[in-house]
């Protein structure tokens, strides 16, 4: 037997995956995919295994965000698959490239009531760019191939590749248990079934002895054309009040970031940041406003969205003005028109188009000054009001206080994941990102429960760093059994936990309206305990005096390798009053 025969089909999937770099391999094990991970191991491949399917899907999914190479997760089949559903479908929405390798039941007895054996086309078919079935063992690293393809190009997306448990052991392995499953009878019905069994394990097996090296294909970048470039030039040269709002789609391709935040600075016009996009610009650029981005759109008489639809935060694009010249840059027709029709749309990846206009516009307008400080006039203005709400003192720790402490005492390198509701919102206003990929959220899903998950892809992916998970209380119960693959794989992220006990954003609406917090309260439960017991570090904090020292310790206790929640109990504030989100 040649080396290639003795290599399964497993061993092709993670050959692939090396191709294109994949450095790590997001699981919850299942007798479906073990020779995928096991593969995947032998060549180098770093298997992070979870606790839930869904974390391993969050964790690849904010590898890719914060690598630009599609991250890879591997499930089970049947339940393994549906218990991704979730974190599929948020990284269909936030555009992210994720993998999925799903397993199934063998070729031969699908449809026949083996384990887990559903049609699970029709529960992933939707939330995914495409669904791969694999028939053949040959076909399976070129899959890879197309899927890591078809996950990067156009609006980026998951992609998932079922690979039934037959494709992924040896020839000799699976010849020899269908032979065994024929049995040896000589009644016409045995005879048939080992004739069709051969049949069918000649045709899976065809051609997979050919040496094919594996292949990475080109990822064609969509880019707007050259009109749309000029246009938007010439409407800006014509602005009195530009602004700019840029989305996660202008990182897409992390590893140019940088470049996009020069192109930024150089059209030198206010920029608000949203979604991944938060820290393009580093922790503070006289260029970005933080606050009062409605009033700003309303003012503006032109506004570029980069890489962001007129949804829901943008209140269907009502927030702006409709005199306004409206340019939208998106990789999506759709999103680029939705709700409202833009006056240039510029269909290509929003952080190119950003590039081409910065290379295209008049550099430096002096006219803007004036409109610049007007929106940094304001921001100051509702930084002085934060700071007179952080002073604040109730019985335990104000949450403005506490975001402010560790705005303060986070590192110039730390990585924020977010995951939660009003402490969250919260957070968004006060912490500042430190610069381009520093801020993960769920995106425009609302996900709860992606904070465990995001955080061990971002630990993984940047481990010179200090990944902080900002967690509310009612998020926290997501994320906390995955403490132990922390503990267990040596992963330091750091949890802070806003203990409001409750579910504060929808009580604040649902009380008001309502009369009734039925199912929105919580105990202040001791989440650090909870963590401590799968050997991770916990820390309490009900007072403010015990803050600093709790964010140093956690620090330092990150240093050595350490995972560490700090639950902290939090008092009531008003600063999220009146915002709702639909
Ligand atoms: C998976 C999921 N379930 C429910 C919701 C609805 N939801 C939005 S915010 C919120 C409250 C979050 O509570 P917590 O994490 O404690 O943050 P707080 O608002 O209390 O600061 C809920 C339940 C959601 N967005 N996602
Ligand atoms: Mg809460």
């Amino acid at each position: 037997m040649t080396d290639s025969a003795l290599r399964h089909g497993g061993d092709r999937i993670a050959e692939a995956l090396q191709a294109h770099g994949v450095q790590r391999l997001f699981t919850l094990c299942g007798g479906h995919i073990s020779p995928i991970l096991s593969a995947a191991k032998a060549r180098g491949i770093r298997v992070v295994d979870v606790r839930d399917e869904v974390t391993a899907v969050f964790a690849a999914d904010a590898t890719a965000r914060l690598t630009g190479v599609p991250g890879v997760a591997a499930v089970t089949a049947g339940p393994g698959i549906t218990n991704t559903i979730t974190a599929l479908k948020n990284a269909q929405l936030a555009q992210s490239p994720v993998i999925l390798l799903g397993g199934a039941a063998p070729t031969a007895l699908q449809g026949r009531g083996a384990l887990q054996d559903i049609d699970q086309r029709p529960l992933v078919e939707p939330h995914v760019k495409r669904f791969f079935k694999m028939l053949r063992v040959r076909d399976l690293g070129p899959t890879v191939a197309d899927a890591f393809a078809l996950a990067r190009s156009g609006v980026p997306g998951p992609v998932f590749i079922e690979c039934p448990v037959d494709l992924l052991y040896d020839e000799a392995s699976i010849r020899q248990w269908y032979a065994d499953a024929a049995g040896k009878g000589t009644s016409i019905a045995e005879r048939a079934l080992r004739w069709y069994l051969n049949r069918h394990a000649r045709r899976m097996f065809a051609g997979s002895l050919d040496a094919v090296a594996p292949s990475v294909q080109t990822v064609y970048l969509p880019r707007a054309n050259d009109g749309a470039t000029r246009a938007a030039a010439a409407a800006l040269a014509k602005a009195e009040r530009p602004l700019m709002v840029i989305g996660s789609q202008a990182v897409v391709r992390a590893e140019q970031a940088d470049i996009v935040a020069r192109a930024v600075a150089k059209l030198n016009m206010p920029v608000y940041l949203s979604g991944m996009a938060r820290g393009l610009l580093g922790r503070d650029h006289p260029l970005q406003m933080r606050h009062a981005r409605r009033q700003a759109l309303r003012e503006a008489d032109c506004v570029l969205l980069a890489g962001v639809p007129c949804d829901f935060r943008l209140d269907y694009g009502r927030h702006v003005r409709r005199s306004a010249r409206l340019i939208a840059a998106n990789r999506s027709t759709r999103d680029a028109k939705l709700n409202r029709r833009p006056d240039i749309a510029a269909i290509g990846d929003a952080g190119l188009f950003i590039e081409s206009l910065a290379a295209a516009a008049q550099p430096s307008r002096t006219p803007w000054t004036g409109w610049l400080e007007l929106l940094r006039a304001r921001d100051r203005a509702r930084e002085v009001e934060i700071d007179q709400q952080a002073a604040a003192q109730g019985e335990h720790v104000n949450p403005l206080a506490l975001l402010r402490a560790l705005e303060a005492e986070a590192g110039d390198d730390a990585v924020f994941v977010a995951d939660g509701g009003d402490f969250v919102a919260t957070a968004s206003y006060v912490l500042h990102p430190r610069g381009p990929l520093t801020w993960l959220d769920p995106g425009a899903f609302g996900t709860l429960g992606v904070g465990a998950g995001f955080a061990m892809g971002a630990a993984l992916a940047r481990p010179d760093r200090e990944t902080w998970i900002i967690f509310g209380d009612g998020a926290c119960g997501w994320g906390l059994a995955e403490f132990d693959s922390f503990v267990r794989q040596g992963i330091a992220v750091i949890a802070v936990v806003g203990n409001d006990a409750g579910w504060t954003q929808i009580a604040r609406e649902q009380v008001k309206m309502l009369h009734d917090d039925v199912a929105t309260v919580l105990a202040r439960s001791a989440y650090h305990e909870v963590v401590a017991g799968f050997g991770a570090e916990g820390l309490l904090v009900r007072h403010a005096d015990e803050l600093r020292p709790a964010l140093e310790r956690a620090r330092a206790l990150r240093r050595q390798g350490k995972a560490v929640l700090i639950n902290v109990w939090l008092d009531k504030t008003e600063f999220r009053e009146g915002s709702l989100s639909m």
